[in-house]
């Protein structure tokens, strides 16, 4: 098994439709210790039946807004563990407001606020927990397509994926010194709960279908195991990078029939 006595730290697992469940269960069916985090009681509820079912060791509570749970959590993981091997950053927010109309009318405030959920978290989780990574350790996050070309509606969420992908290539060079590598799944659009409610979504659904060279729209599955490829000694030649898993809709330019 590819992670066998691996320990995986992962963030932003809500329910089990969630990428970050996908990518749970796919270390877990490859032996990884697994450790999942949620944000507060609301979703505790929902993540424990799913900790239990993955076998997961413990769960913790963070906000990735909030300095102080994060320092918690790296606290309670070093407690537990001594140390971790992986680490899975599949968290975004943004004001629902801002994740329609016109880009240009985005507030100060929902600005900062998906910036610093969706991209400046993950430099705040690299840093309280590299004193806990091991060598070969591997950091994961979750990006999509609209950081780089413009989505309609996608707007600040577009930005702030754009700050997580430079931030992958900063972090890896920061970490890189200590054998730690840091890497972006791109993934297709999937409906989680993020999706849901996203005006429109099922159309976006269709037309990757209609367009992807492989005429479909992908799994949490097929993220999971990415993932897996990342933080396995598979990759360890590999940092800094943004691995598409989106049935090759990236590649297309034009295309006539
Ligand atoms: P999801 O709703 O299942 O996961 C999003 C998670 O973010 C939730 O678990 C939520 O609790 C967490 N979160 C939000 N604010 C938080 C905070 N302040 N502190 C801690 N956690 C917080 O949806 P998902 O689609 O699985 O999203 C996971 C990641 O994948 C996100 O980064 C998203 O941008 C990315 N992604 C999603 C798609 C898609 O189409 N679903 C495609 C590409 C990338
Ligand atoms: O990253 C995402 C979604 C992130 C997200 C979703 C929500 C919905 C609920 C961030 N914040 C919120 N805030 C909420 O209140 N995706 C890649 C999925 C997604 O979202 C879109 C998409 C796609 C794809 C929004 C518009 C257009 C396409």
């Amino acid at each position: 098994m590819l992670l066998s006595g691996k320990k995986a730290v992962i963030f932003g697992l809500a329910n089990n439709k969630s990428i970050a469940y996908g990518i749970a269960r796919a270390f877990r069916d490859n032996g990884a210790d697994i450790a999942l985090s949620w944000p507060g009681e609301a979703l505790r509820k929902r993540v424990e039946p799913l900790a239990a079912e993955l076998e997961a060791a413990f769960t913790f509570p963070c906000d990735v807004s909030r300095d102080e749970d994060l320092a918690a959590a790296a606290q309670t993981v070093g407690g537990r563990w001594g140390g971790a091997d992986i680490l899975v950053h599949a968290v975004a927010f943004a004001n629902r407001d801002d994740l329609q109309g016109r880009y240009i009318d985005t507030s100060r405030q929902g600005f900062a606020t998906a910036l610093d959920i969706s991209a400046y978290s993950l430099v705040a989780l690299c840093r309280v927990f590299e004193p806990l990574l091991t060598e070969g350790g591997s950091v994961i996050t979750m990006t999509y397509y609209g950081a780089q070309k413009v989505i309609t509606n996608y707007n600040i969420m577009g930005v702030a994926k754009s700050a997580l992908e430079a931030s992958v290539r900063y972090l890896a060079h920061d970490l890189g010194p200590r054998g730690i590598r840091v890497n972006a799944v791109s993934a297709g659009p999937i409906r989680t709960l993020a999706a849901s409610g996203i005006s429109g979504f099922h159309r976006i659904l269709n037309h990757i279908e209609r367009f992807s060279p492989l005429r479909k729209n992908v799994t949490i599955d097929e993220v999971g195991n990415a993932a897996l490829f990342l933080a396995s000694p598979l990759s360890l030649g590999i940092t800094g990078d943004i691995l598409f898993v989106d049935a090759g809709y990236q590649t297309s330019g034009i295309q006539i029939e």
